[in-house]
């Protein structure tokens, strides 16, 4: 009888469990040791730009340019300043209760012309010194290598990303960071969201360094960086592991996607068929040692009649594709803005890989906008994302490396809207922790800072400090967010709390 009671309790609470945890708030506390934090980048934040023996980027050119191809025409010469403010800025993630900080290395303020027989001592000394402060304070860094500023120079001498030249300069680079910063460096990732260098930098030339070469280029440009990624990590593995030990991964940006009729089998097809161009395209190889199937047969069959002899989706050769199979990643970055809808209806355009995907993607009206053309409020969609993660690659250890909001330039600190997108976006993955077992060991919100957004300028904001971009010295001030993720952290998730709930 009692037994019987028990499971009959124990049914009840299942089925109500899974009927209401979709829309209901849940309370409750993420693993003891989850890691929480903020995240920024070396071109977005430091200025300095040409201080202390810094080398150009191709930000530095790209944004130099007349006509400026930045919304606002303006660039990343003085950014948050943050090249001379590390102690501040450590102490903004301190008054926050954060535990972890990411940040990105300037590749040219380190290696001016990008090769390691150059090195800039200043360079080292500012992330010497960032990192000593961030450990005596208690906080983790963790190192961002490519941020999407790469040295000029290398640009020039082997055409950038698309090159398999690439590659040598790359680890070399890496080497001499894990060799300076490995000893107090325990959590590293090679590349912030290849898809974005590749498509926007190479194929649409949008961002750095303004290629327009949408067919092929781009996904010769993420070969280049999966076998970059890969050299290092076998680098890692043999000189630096056994020293220092830590972990070495990469950063895959990825929305979520949800068919337009949910009913319709091809729709439903290609939500896996769109995660797999956007998201498996990086993590297959690195995982699997080779590209998702269904992007081989779409980029093989598209290639093979437009009347090519050979794929616009490069191959990986038996060695590589050995090498890359024994898994090449510690854990999978993730970056998660927002969702979108898909239907089977294919996008027209020239050969890409917009259109070898047969499918489109757009966004609900009935979604809260941001001051981002491309970011919509759907919180769900972070619990489904960190899910298909998990279901897809064997539940993989996963640290959410961005997720973050915008405002306009002209908002102020009363940061309303930010705050909404983070208490519902970090409930959701509260789910995807407590209740649908997904391997998240951590949560890096973007930004610490406002700052300067790639192609938008300073129009659209991010911080949870704002910062005054009109006073030389780039006062920060918290906004209500960083109020509400500092009781987030302390707290380690959502505490039910009697007294007045603040958020
Ligand atoms: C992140 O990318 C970046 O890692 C970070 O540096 C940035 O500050 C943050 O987003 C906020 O934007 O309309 O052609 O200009 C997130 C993925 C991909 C979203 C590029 C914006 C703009 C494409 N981003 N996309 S375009």
């Amino acid at each position: 009888m009692r037994s019987q009671a028990r499971l009959f309790f124990l049914l009840f609470g299942l089925i109500g469990l899974v009927k209401c945890d979709e829309d209901e708030f849940l309370y409750g506390k993420f693993p003891p040791g989850f890691k929480w934090g903020l995240s920024v980048a070396s071109y977005q934040t430091e200025g300095a730009y040409q201080e202390d023996g810094k080398g150009v980027s191709i930000w530095d050119t790209f944004t130099h340019q007349t006509p400026s191809p930045i919304l606002d025409e303006s660039n990343g010469d003085i950014a948050c300043l943050s090249y001379h403010k590390s102690e501040e800025d450590v102490q903004l993630l301190k008054n926050m209760g954060a535990t972890t900080y990411r940040f990105s290395l300037s590749w040219a303020r380190i290696l001016p012309n990008g090769t390691v027989d150059n090195i800039n001592a200043k360079g080292i000394e500012y992330y010497d010194k960032l990192i000593n402060l961030l450990i005596k304070n208690g906080i983790e860094p963790v190192v961002t290598l490519y941020h999407w500023d790469l040295p000029q120079h290398l640009q020039d001498l082997t055409g950038g990303w698309p090159s398999e030249e690439m590659i040598p300069y790359f680890v070399q680079y890496a080497e001499l960071a894990f060799s300076k910063f490995g000893d107090r460096v325990k959590t590293w990732t090679t590349f912030n969201e290849a898809w974005v260098v590749c498509l926007i930098g190479y194929g649409e030339g949008v961002f750095a360094p303004g290629i327009k070469e949408i067919s092929e280029t781009p996904y010769k440009c993420a070969h280049t960086i999966l076998k970059a990624h890969a050299q290092t990590y076998r680098m890692f593995d043999e000189k630096f592991r056994p020293k220092f030990g830590g972990k070495l991964g990469i950063v895959i940006d990825s929305g979520w996607y949800i068919a337009a009729d949910e009913n319709d089998p091809k729709d439903v097809d290609a939500v896996e068929r769109a995660l797999q161009f956007k998201h498996g395209l990086f993590a297959s190889p690195l995982v699997f040692g080779k590209y998702p199937d269904i992007v081989r047969k779409y980029v093989d069959e598209k290639s093979q009649n437009e009347g090519r002899s050979s794929s616009r989706l490069p191959t990986f050769d038996e060695e590589w594709s050995t090498f890359l199979s024994g898994g090449v990643v510690d854990f999978l970055g993730l970056n998660h803005y927002t969702t979108q809808m898909v239907s089977a209806k294919p996008t027209r355009g020239p050969p890409s890989w917009y259109t070898d995907q047969d499918l489109s993607t757009y966004q609900d009206d009935a979604w809260p906008k941001s001051a981002s053309s491309w970011l919509r409020v759907v919180p769900s969609g972070f619990r489904h994302i960190l899910n298909w993660i998990k279901n897809t690659y064997g539940n993989i250890e996963v640290l959410v490396t961005e997720n973050g909001f915008s405002d306009t330039a002209d908002a102020d600190w009363n940061d309303d809207d930010r705050v909404n997108y983070f208490k519902q976006y970090t409930n959701n993955m509260l789910k995807a922790v407590t209740i649908d077992g997904c391997n998240v060991t951590g949560y890096l919100g973007w930004s610490l800072l406002d700052n300067f957004e790639w192609a938008s300028g300073y129009t659209e904001r991010f911080g949870v400090h704002w910062v005054n971009f009109s006073d030389p010295d780039r006062t920060r001030t918290p906004k209500k967010s960083a109020a509400f993720l500092k009781e987030l952290f302390t707290n380690n998730g959502f505490a039910k709390v009697d007294k007045k709930d603040e958020f």
